[in-house]
């Protein structure tokens, strides 16, 4: 693979002054710019660069508002909610997610709706912004269906993410983000456009057929991970995302959606939780010991560690050429 080395800047340069280019204002630009940057630094790439020209396509087909101006309610003392007004998820999410963890730390528990916004990036800047608070975060969001429900060949579920992560003093959290399918989609045409194959179970060609052929399987239908259970999780992610919202399931975001190849309006939800007020004093040295026990075992390491190892290399990134050229194209 041909690659351009880019310094962290340089790609937050190249995200921002594309979104400008495409008719997002300076808010928009920048919450966009800075979810790209951050996914590359962390090694996130189906959710970094390779997202702007969806990105992109969702500006110029008019779906996607970048000058859109998120306007956050306090509902109750618990229950927030943030109407998008038609932007990327992330903006939506600066604007929430600060008012979410003051509820959390003065309730102990509190949830934040987003709507009317369209998600297109990884899940763990929102639960990393609220373990970054000392609060545990679980959020999730529906997308378009690409995933047959256990038992079926046919398409239902979107790629369903979940995040969750727990917060450790002096310490980077504990922080698990993953499609409830068997791959995130994007991770699915990574490996086509690198002429991979994929592990058997990931999907199903459009014939209904078993393949590890990536490309015949975004023709086709992903899996979800762990057959029925995972199956259970993806349908749990449609309620919280759209059912408890109000906005639409992936099945009506794909029916309402212009398929410009960007993201379709969605919700999503985000859960904090305060361990100070729910388990009291001693709950971070309680589940240290936990977590000693756990990466005492042999062969495991805690999810968000790679992240968090690549988060340290402060140095340029190697990115696919071809895509970097595409996206200078697109200013
Ligand atoms: P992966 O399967 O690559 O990883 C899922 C999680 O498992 C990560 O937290 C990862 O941590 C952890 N993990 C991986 N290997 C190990 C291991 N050996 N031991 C312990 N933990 C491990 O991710 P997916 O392909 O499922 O999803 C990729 C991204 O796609 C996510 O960020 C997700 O939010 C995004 N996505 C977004 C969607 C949207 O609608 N916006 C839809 C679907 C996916 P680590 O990162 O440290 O490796
Ligand atoms: O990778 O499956 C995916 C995905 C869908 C929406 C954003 N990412």
């Amino acid at each position: 693979m041909n690659t351009h080395s880019l310094a962290l800047d340089e790609i937050y340069a190249l995200a921002h002054s594309t979104m400008i280019a495409n008719g997002c204002d300076e808010d928009n630009a920048n919450a966009l710019a800075d979810i790209v940057t951050r996914a590359e630094r962390d090694g996130s790439h189906s959710h970094g660069l390779f997202r702007v020209p969806g990105y992109v396509k969702a500006l110029r087909s008019g779906k996607v508002n970048g000058k859109a101006k998120p306007v956050v309610t306090r509902k109750t003392s618990a229950a927030i909610h943030v109407d998008g007004g038609g932007c990327f998820a992330p903006l939506a999410q600066a604007v929430g997610l600060p008012v979410l963890a003051e509820a959390a730390t003065e309730t102990g528990v509190a949830a934040l709706s987003l709507t009317n916004i369209h998600h297109f990036a990884a899940l763990w800047p929102e639960t990393e912004f609220l373990s970054d608070r000392g609060l545990v975060g679980i959020a999730c969001t529906a997308y378009m269906p690409m995933v047959a429900p256990a038992g079926s060949k046919e398409k239902l579920f979107g790629t369903n993410p979940i995040s969750f992560a727990w917060p450790r003093p002096g310490k980077p959290p504990v922080c698990y983000d993953m499609a409830t399918a068997s791959m995130a989609m994007g991770d699915v045409q990574i490996a086509a456009r690198d002429g991979k194959s994929v592990p058997p179970g990931t999907g199903l060609d459009a014939d209904g057929n078993a393949t590890t052929d990536p490309a015949e399987i975004a023709k086709g239908v992903l899996l979800p991970f762990g057959g029925y259970k995972g199956s259970a999780i993806a349908l749990m992610v449609e309620l919280l995302a759209a059912g408890l919202t109000g906005e639409n399931f992936s099945y009506e975001a794909a029916e309402k959606d212009n398929h410009d190849g960007g993201p379709p309006r969605g919700g999503e939800m985000v859960i904090a939780l305060s361990p100070a007020l729910l388990a009291g004093d001693g709950w971070d040295t309680h589940a240290e010991a936990f977590m000693e026990r756990l990466t005492g075992l042999e062969g495991v390491r805690l999810p968000g560690e790679r992240r968090h190892v690549n988060r340290r290399d402060t140095g340029p990134r190697d990115i696919n050429a071809e895509l970097v050229d595409t996206i200078r194209g697109l200013g």
